[in-house]
């Protein structure tokens, strides 16, 4: 998968790649990955990416010129005539594991991140295929979502996660929440281990843990077991 972030903030971005499960991703080559500064795209001497919006207002809006010129870049280099193009923006398609499992199969998408005001509506309607929004809160800048997103997708490759089973066990695939995990001491400060997990009896511990699972959802998310179970009518 061919990832890029245009962004003004590229050093936001960089440390995660060189990180744990990105930099691997990237090593493997699973992912290729590149952030490029929004301000290389500029072409006035101050590289200015933002200006005053028109009709008056407070706040810079991102200009138009730099996110086109990027995106013809992304074109030259692209194997697709419609590049996906994905801005992040608390007005955007609410993120969850579903969708991120539906990115997760593109082969190639692109992060516009956005600031300030917003960014040119031109940029919106004429280059960017998606909006995404990580949740019901208002964010600084489009970076932080960006990563949220690559993060949750990523993991969705196979062979990204050390263990893919451990993307096959975790919460929301199956619409359940995780149970509880423990590991040594047995016994720390009076609080012990539950016993079952000592017991060498694995139909029994997975018995627990489903339980466990099931009762945590029931008293934290119950609306994920009604999905659940709609979803389970559905493939009937
Ligand atoms: Cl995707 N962007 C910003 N700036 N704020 C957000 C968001 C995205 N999702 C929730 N809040």
């Amino acid at each position: 998968m061919k990832i890029r972030v245009i962004t003004a903030f590229p050093e936001m971005i960089k440390p995660y790649f060189s990180e744990s499960m990105f930099k691997k991703a990237c090593e493997q080559d699973l992912i290729d990955f590149s952030v490029w500064d929004l301000r290389d795209f500029t072409r006035d001497k101050h590289r200015q990416i933002d200006d005053a919006q028109y009709g008056g207002g407070a706040g810079m809006v991102l200009k138009p010129e730099p996110f086109f010129r990027a995106y013809d870049q992304i074109l030259e280099q692209s194997r697709t005539e419609e590049p996906n193009i994905i801005l992040p923006t608390p007005q955007g398609k609410k993120l969850n594991h579903d969708y991120s499992v539906e990115l997760s199969q593109l082969d190639e998408i692109n992060f516009f991140c956005g600031h300030y005001k917003g960014i040119d509506e031109r940029v919106r309607e004429y280059l960017v295929t998606h909006e995404i929004s990580i949740g019901d809160y208002v964010l600084t800048g489009g970076e932080l979502p960006a990563l949220v997103i690559i993060d949750s997708l990523i993991r969705h490759i196979p062979q990204v996660l050390h263990d893919y089973q451990s993307a096959q066990g975790d919460s929301f695939t199956d619409h359940l929440l995780e149970g509880p995990v423990y590991t040594r001491p047995r016994e720390y400060r009076g609080h012990k281990v539950p016993d079952i997990l000592l017991s060498g009896h694995h139909k029994n511990i997975e018995e627990w843990r489903e339980k466990k699972r099931i009762n945590r959802t029931k008293e934290r998310r119950e609306e994920l077991l009604k999905n659940k179970s709609e979803n389970h009518l559905a493939e009937d």
